[in-house]
């Protein structure tokens, strides 16, 4: 019996996406690195430091540890200047009402994001009602593929994996739920993200009648 909902909040609530990639791609252009759409696809879901260690795999450059951690500092003050420009209008179409019908119906809603940065897209979003608890980056010490995130979502939540499932967007947020040992819905395709229960193209097509079939 699910009880739970847990969301991921990049690619499954809004396209923060964009605005990764977008600094990402300014940081690369410094090592001269011309980081696509596709090799960001690489960086969903990850941590910080991660999807910069990728982005200099490609340019086959090697770093101090303290330079990587300029240099992800560096893409952040970018990050977080363009993100700040975020609208409530950008929320993707039915996410609001899905995650409320949830709510009319006694289920708990949690926010599982690997971004330091959520909490701040939550309130430009203007959606903090919608979550009965918020868990971002800076609580974690293992991102995505590690299920640490997600138990801790549903443990704040007070429920077990097994009464939980998860929206996710990225390969391994799918994996990291499927390791708590909850049910995921993918968002995206299922050629990729094909060990989730159940994949979908948007947050908005799900339909609560769903959840307990899954
Ligand atoms: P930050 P999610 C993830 O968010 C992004 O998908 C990933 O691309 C990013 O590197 C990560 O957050 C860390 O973000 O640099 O803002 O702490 O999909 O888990 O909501
Ligand atoms: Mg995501």
């Amino acid at each position: 019996m699910i009880r739970a909902a847990i969301f991921d909040l990049d690619g499954v609530i809004i396209d923060t996406a964009h605005y990764h990639y977008i600094a990402w791609k300014r940081l690369a252009s410094e090592f001269a690195i011309n980081l696509t759409k596709e090799h960001n696809e690489l960086l969903k879901g990850v941590s910080r430091i991660r999807s910069l260690e990728i982005i200099l795999e490609l340019g086959n450059i090697q770093l101090s540890e303290e330079d990587k951690e300029l240099y992800a500092n560096k893409k952040n003050g970018w990050f977080v200047e363009y993100i700040e420009s975020i609208r409530p209008e950008e929320i993707f179409s039915g996410v609001p009402e899905l995650i409320q019908s949830m709510r009319d119906q006694s289920l708990k809603v949690a926010l599982a994001s690997s971004s330091k940065n959520a909490p701040r897209v939550i309130e430009l979003l203007k959606i903090e009602r919608l979550f009965d608890t918020m868990v971002d980056g800076t609580m974690i010490t293992h991102t995505k593929p590690d299920p640490e995130i997600f138990l801790l979502a549903a443990s704040r939540l007070g429920f077990v994996p097994s009464e939980c499932v998860v929206f996710e967007d990225a390969e391994a947020g799918v994996e990291a739920a499927v390791a708590a040992g909850m049910k995921c819905v993918g968002v995206g395709s299922p050629e990729q993200l094909g060990k989730a229960n159940q994949v979908i193209a948007r947050t908005g097509d799900f339909r609560i009648s769903q959840l307990n079939v899954l």
